[in-house]
């Protein structure tokens, strides 16, 4: 016998010994404790049933970081310097991925939180990756003007299947700008408290909005990103999301959108208008010709009508925000003082933005997107739809075509023909 055949005889006496010890130990019934090491390594991330194996996204770099879901993402990580906090559990007690195939977008959510929001974050993050994320792995970067604990990032993180970022806020964006005058601001403080207006009274309420309006695009941790989505704690979603809302409004052309739309508190705004139609007369180069006056104002321009879109859902485009016109809208804005001087929320700043800056098509409302922020919901009109996608709410419960909403406005704005359904749900 050759040299050659007498080797491949090794080789199938070996292959067919590999097999016999493996038939073998694969029947054994393993001992308890053999059963507890196997889990625990599974949890360490050494197993590669944890990674994903099967999965269309396996872990390229080979790494034991467990990210799965972040190997076909634009690396968009490695630019981040500052107020970055490494993954507390590195990845080890995420959810499993499942993820859907097909590229992703450059995007992230983004929640601005305090440590005491742990736990109702932690309600709305379970929500978002039941019925998205655990199939599209986005990233989750969360914002506090204070240091995020242990408990918050491990909580949180472990309930994300993207890679998730800590940011802390700085002074100069969480603090009253030196052109305040600090007497006159407290005099509103105690006479919107008198007036019983909802957080008429709170320093932290104004911070808050005026950084959602102007600087939560701008942080070192979302510098890297096109689009955002927003949540907030205790939301809930009501149906699957089956598709990548992300990859729609960029294949749309879309830069802003909304599931709630509603009037604001007149007495948080009374001269917001009046700020906005400086910036008109100041920058007309900003305002869109096609663009959704109609929704914000029953009289061309004069007054405001006080329809919004409700700020705490959002998804929308960053560089927009980052851009020369809303630059040149909230500086406008911040300067004329109304976050401090009344108390000007940052869902009508948005929404007066998006309504003269951006082209009306620009603007979508996600009718499959089923929400509730306490105290409305946005259940999709449409049984076979709340059917179809394994929805949970009330429709009766929908807000879309109550007298407070605006929402009606908006399809009528926009020329749009209203949901099917809508003649016997409204
Ligand atoms: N870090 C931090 N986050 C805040 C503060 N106040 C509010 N937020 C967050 O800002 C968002 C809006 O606040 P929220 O209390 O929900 O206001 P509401 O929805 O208008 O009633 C939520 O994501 C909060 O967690 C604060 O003082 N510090
Ligand atoms: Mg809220």
């Amino acid at each position: 016998m050759s040299g050659s055949g007498r080797y491949l005889r090794y080789i199938v006496i070996a292959v067919f010994a590999l097999a016999v010890i493996f038939l073998v130990s694969s029947s054994s019934t393993p001992s308890a404790s053999g059963l507890h090491q196997s889990a625990s390594e599974l949890l360490k991330g050494s197993g590669s049933i944890w990674k994903g194996s099967g999965s269309s996204t396996p872990d390229k770099s080979g790494g034991t970081s467990g990210d799965v879901k972040d190997s076909e993402l634009p690396k968009h990580t490695d630019s981040f310097k500052d107020n970055t906090s490494p993954n507390p559990v590195s990845g080890e007690t995420r959810l499993p991925a499942t993820p859907a195939p097909g590229e992703r977008m450059n995007a992230t959510f983004v929640t601005l939180a305090r440590n005491s929001d742990v736990w109702d974050i932690s309600r709305s993050i379970r929500q978002v990756e039941d019925r998205f994320n655990r199939k599209f792995n986005y990233d989750w970067v969360f914002l506090n003007d204070a240091e995020f604990d242990d408990t918050f990032k491990k909580v949180t993180s472990a309930l994300t299947s993207g890679k998730t970022h800590y940011g802390k806020i700085g002074k100069e964006q969480w603090g009253f700008p030196e052109w305040i005058d600090q007497d006159k601001a407290k005099k509103v403080r105690e006479d919107m408290h008198e007036r019983k207006i909802i957080y008429g009274d709170s320093i932290s309420y104004r911070h808050m909005c005026r950084y959602e309006s102007g600087f939560f695009f701008q942080h070192d941790l979302m510098k890297n990103y096109e689009w955002y989505w927003r949540v907030e704690p205790s939301i809930e979603l009501f149906c699957d999301i089956d598709y990548d809302p992300f990859k729609f409004m960029a294949d749309n052309k879309k830069k802003y959108s909304f599931v709630l739309s509603l009037y604001e508190y007149v007495e948080t705004i009374p001269t917001l208008w009046d700020s906005v139609k400086k910036f008109m007369k100041t920058h007309p180069e900003h305002i869109a010709e096609d663009n959704s006056m109609q929704f914000l104002s029953d009289d061309g321009g004069e007054t405001y009508n006080k329809c919004h879109f409700w700020s705490n859902f959002e998804i929308g485009n960053l560089n927009w925000l980052r851009g020369k016109a809303y630059t040149d809208f909230f500086n406008q804005l911040d300067m004329d003082g109304g976050f401090f001087y009344e108390r000007w929320g940052d869902a009508p700043v948005h929404s007066i933005a998006a309504g003269l800056m951006l082209k009306k098509d620009e603007i979508h409302f996600f009718n499959d997107i089923a929400y509730y922020h306490v105290p409305f919901t946005h259940c999709p009109t449409g049984q076979q739809y709340r059917i179809d996608k394994k929805c949970h709410c009330d429709p009766k419960d929908n807000f879309d075509w109550n007298g407070y909403s605006c929402t009606k406005r908006f399809y009528e704005t926009n020329g749009m023909q209203l949901p099917d359904g809508y003649a016997v749900e409204q």
